[in-house]
């Protein structure tokens, strides 16, 4: 048995005029909650030290740029890599990032029990838009203010185990998972930040987010035979409401502990990594299973989308 206990650290709302000390306050008293319960690893939201501001619409580039860290870890982020140190845990953290040759990600990063960081991840499904546009209820500019992921979707063998790592809309994707999947993943890590309704289909309210939540990411469990650990940020932020249902996912495809608030919440799970194992080498055994000259549509770089009428 290879046990790794993981908090999903969900995070409450942050607004606007929060400074990102303060939420790093809140980070570290979920890191001692953690700590208490026995935790390994623990995993935050996307871009978990701020509001989520692709909702607002900005030109001026400095304004822009503030939201962005130029180095991880820095001055403020720092107490959150010395005190997992401390407690021996993991920690998986979403943030924007501006690089130094200034590009711009949406990223995460993995650090394991020492406080180090092993490995980098920046979102490669970047859903929204990239103009603004009166019509819509809400924005969603995620297009206009980050590039495209560069890194694919590696994974990390750290902390005795396999570890991958996705963001928000990568989980609606089952490439996301499965490129993950064909390199032995364990345990996916993953941070959202999901609005309560669709502004594009106004029937499609929290309820529906939630299960479209569960189903993508129990579908990528299971598909995969891996571990799913899915962290929101929710609540009402800046006056938008965003789901909460953090969760983590075992191997089967089933629920082990789900958030029940839209506030800061710790969910804790016993994981036991060779629970991967039946799956990978029985029904998902990808090396005698799969049939790679059926799947060519998948690598095509268009597919068919009816017209809009
Ligand atoms: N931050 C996100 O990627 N949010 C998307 C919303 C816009 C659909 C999501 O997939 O949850």
């Amino acid at each position: 048995m290879r046990k790794v206990t993981v908090a999903g650290a969900q995070l409450g709302p942050i607004q606007r005029d929060e400074p990102r000390a303060e939420v790093v306050t809140r980070m570290l008293i979920l890191m001692d909650e953690a700590k208490q319960a026995g935790a390994d690893l623990i995993v935050f939201p996307e871009l978990a030290l701020t509001t989520f501001f692709p909702r607002w619409y900005m030109e001026d580039s400095a304004e822009i740029d503030s939201w962005f860290e130029r180095e991880m870890p820095n001055a403020v982020t720092r107490p959150l890599f010395e005190r997992a140190a401390r407690h021996g845990m993991g920690m998986y953290l979403g943030y924007a990032e501006l690089t130094p040759d200034g590009h711009h990600f949406n990223s995460s990063i993995i650090a394991d029990r020492t406080g180090a960081i092993v490995g980098m991840y920046r979102k490669v499904h970047l859903p929204g838009h990239a103009e603004f546009d009166p019509e819509r209820a809400f924005q969603h500019l995620e297009k206009r203010y980050f590039e495209p992921g560069d890194l694919g979707f590696p994974v990390w063998r750290t902390m005795d185990g396999i570890f991958g790592m996705c963001i928000c809309n990568d989980r609606r994707w089952p490439e996301t998972y499965r490129v993950m999947g064909l390199q032995g993943v364990e345990m996916v890590l993953l941070g959202y930040n999901t609005p309560s309704v669709n502004s594009q289909n106004s029937a499609e309210g929290p309820e529906r987010r939630l299960f479209h939540n569960r189903l993508s990411v129990q579908a990528g469990a299971y598909q995969n035979s891996t571990w799913v650990v899915a962290v929101a940020k929710a609540g009402i932020e800046d006056g938008f409401p965003m789901i909460g249902g953090s969760l983590i996912v075992n191997p089967e495809g089933r629920i082990m502990v789900e958030a029940k608030t839209e506030a800061d919440e710790l969910i804790v799970h016993a994981c036991d990594l060779d629970a991967t194992l039946f799956g990978k080498r029985t029904i998902f055994d990808f090396a005698r299973h799969r049939r790679i000259e059926h799947y060519g549509l998948i690598c095509s770089q268009t597919g068919a989308i009816p017209p809009a009428p």
